[in-house]
């Protein structure tokens, strides 16, 4: 069975690369892919468009759910999470100007940790070079070819430049939603499932020590706020604002009083301010492609589904999705049986959709939608006091926030 990744030259000066596994983005999904595959014996070689220094400061997500804190651990890649993380056993509901905490030690005995995406792509490539493996990043031009044989090729040119290609027995299409890889597989071949949402989020990271202690969600007549943070120094915030709201178009102080009327809870001390670090807004999508396969391209993360991030799920289904990949991909080579790879898909996506239905449900309790009538608020209102009070309700949003066990 093919093993290791050796240089053959080929095809005028282009230099071909064998691999097993050809992985097309760098982000969570395809690090982790890399890392379980060399934990495994096995050999990929990973392709990042982007230069490593602006993956490792793209900020985006931020909670980290109990199994993809333990499968971090598990790889190598824990130990500066396990010391610099923050660790929560619970989060709150914000709404009639109070807190409402859902405490998930209590109903499940499991956490989450707050910990920011770009500091987990910074320790798993820290890692995997450490450990020997490769990265090509700033890579360009990248194509596929051959997904339905059992040979397909990846070429692209190097960061400095240098036309490759990469041989293997398997794709990952870890290129996130924008990528590359999706785009191969034929018409027709694919189902989507998508729905745009009628508001975006705007989201600021700033050098000010958090208001509170876990993360906040807050429902309120001016539209839906986000408090959570980073360190015990820096905060990170959202706010709900309109789908074609530009980031020009907010000053720091229009940031600042929204959040402060949005976060209000009576008796308390409001938000500490500070210099803004990093700002943008982003949309909110739900989408998912059936099946995330095509012949020997698998389509992993972002690059099969997105989710509106009020429930926290982006991240922690990319790595959960790699794990399955993962130990399909062991089966194949160790044996040559299809069979976990055959239902790759299949058992990814009933942890993808329950992480959409989630998504939905947490997004549609918690926004105020353009148009909302009164009644339509009322049943957000009851909603709220009932999750919060009901021991069963409760349990329901805490186990599938600090997420489900894999496979189940
Ligand atoms: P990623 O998008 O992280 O990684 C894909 C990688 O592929 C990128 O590094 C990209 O540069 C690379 N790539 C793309 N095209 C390529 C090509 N042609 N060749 C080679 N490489 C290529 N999730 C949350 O849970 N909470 C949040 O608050 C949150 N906020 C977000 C904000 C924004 C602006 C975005 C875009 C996403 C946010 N997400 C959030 C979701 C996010 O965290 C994703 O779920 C997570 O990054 C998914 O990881 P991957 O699937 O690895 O995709
Ligand atoms: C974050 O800390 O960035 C965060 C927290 C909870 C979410 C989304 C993002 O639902």
């Amino acid at each position: 069975m093919l093993s290791g990744s050796y240089g053959v030259k080929h095809r005028t000066d282009v230099e071909v690369t064998r691999t097993q596994v050809a992985i097309v983005g760098a982000g969570p999904a395809g690090l982790v892919l890399a890392h379980l595959l060399a934990l495994r014996g096995f050999d990929s070689v990973l392709l990042e468009a982007r230069s490593r220094h602006h993956v490792e400061h793209r900020v985006r997500a931020g909670v980290l759910e109990h199994p993809t804190v333990q499968l971090l651990c598990e790889i190598g890649a824990g130990e500066r999470l396990r010391r610099e993380g923050l660790e929560h056993g619970g989060i709150s509901l914000r709404f009639d100007r109070a807190d409402h905490r859902i405490d998930f030690a209590a109903l499940t005995g499991r956490s989450i940790t707050v910990y920011g995406q770009q500091e987990v792509v910074k320790d798993l490539i820290a890692a995997r070079l450490a450990r020997g493996g490769e990265i090509f990043f700033d890579v360009d031009d990248v194509r596929l070819s051959g997904i339905d044989s059992d040979e397909p090729e990846v070429a692209f040119t190097d960061g400095g430049g240098v036309a490759r290609i990469l041989r293997a027995a398997v794709v990952a299409g870890c290129d996130g939603f924008h990528g590359v890889c999706r785009p191969y597989v034929p018409p027709g071949a694919l189902r989507v499932f998508e729905r745009d949402y009628p508001f975006a989020w705007l989201g600021i990271l700033a050098k000010a020590a958090p208001a509170q202690e876990e993360v906040a969600y807050a429902h309120g007549d001016r539209g839906f706020a986000l408090a959570s943070m980073r360190s015990p120094d820096v905060t990170r915030l959202y706010l709900q604002v309109a789908p074609e709201d530009a980031i020009d178009g907010w000053s720091d102080d229009r940031i600042w009083e929204e959040l402060n009327a949005r976060l209000a809870v009576d008796g308390g001390a409001g938000l500490n301010e500070g210099p803004i670090l990093e700002r943008g807004i982003a949309a909110m999508r739900s989408f998912v492609v059936e099946p995330m396969r095509h012949g020997r391209l698998f389509l992993a993360g972002d690059a099969a589904h997105i989710v509106p991030p009020t429930g926290a799920k982006g991240m922690n289904l990319a790595v959960a999705d790699v794990a399955v990949l993962a130990e399909a991909l062991e089966r194949f080579f160790a044996t040559g049986r299809t069979d976990l790879l055959d239902g790759y898909s299949d058992r990814c996506l009933r942890r993808v959709w329950r992480a959409e239905h989630f998504s939905w449900w947490m997004t549609s309790m918690l926004h105020l939608a353009p148009g909302a009538d009164p009644f339509e608020r009322r049943l957000q209102l009851s909603q709220l006091r009932y999750v919060v009070s009901s021991p069963a309700a409760s349990t329901s949003l805490a186990e599938n926030y600090v997420g489900l066990p894999y496979g189940s």
